[in-house]
């Protein structure tokens, strides 16, 4: 199985509720590693920006809102399979339909206040990866 990089946030919710350490021991204990991580606010602009695929939609003002409101970190995962597995991690996108023990069904309140972001696929991983990160900023590890 190959080695991918994926692009996670702690978004504002749950580091309001300080469960960044605990949703970090999650991504480790998976097997995952974070090779890159910062602690940010959001400006409107980037987070229209690394939202655009939902430009238009109904929700799409309510997750900028959101998505400003306050500080999230943002995280390179590096693993086998680690696009898919930190998606499994998350659970789905409604808290309410997420298996038991994901991040989402113990952390997130709503649809729109979800704790995590993940990277979809490989072409949203290499393309949110820039988003955020020079290539710098990313630490090789063993
Ligand atoms: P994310 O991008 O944040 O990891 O979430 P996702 O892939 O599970 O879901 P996505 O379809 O990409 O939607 C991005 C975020 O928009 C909000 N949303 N609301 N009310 C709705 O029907 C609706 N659909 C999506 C969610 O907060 C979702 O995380
Ligand atoms: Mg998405």
């Amino acid at each position: 199985m190959a080695v991918e990089r994926t692009l996670s946030i702690v978004k504002p919710d749950a580091v309001a509720k300080n469960v960044v350490g605990e949703i970090y021991s999650r991504f480790e204990k998976a097997g995952l590693r974070i090779v890159a991580a910062k602690m940010l606010r959001l400006s409107r602009t980037q987070a229209e920006g690394f939202y655009a695929e939902h430009k238009g939609r109904p929700f799409f003002p309510a997750l900028v809102d959101f998505m400003t409101s306050g500080p999230v970190t943002v995280q390179v995962l590096e693993g086998e399979n680690a696009i898919a597995k930190n998606r499994e991690l998350m659970g789905a996108t409604n808290p309410k339909e997420a298996e038991p023990g994901t991040i989402r069904a113990d952390f997130a309140e709503s649809i729109d206040a979800n704790a995590a972001h993940g990277s979809d696929s490989p072409a949203s991983a290499e393309r949110e990866i820039a988003y955020f990160f020079a290539t710098s900023e990313i630490c090789e590890r063993d």
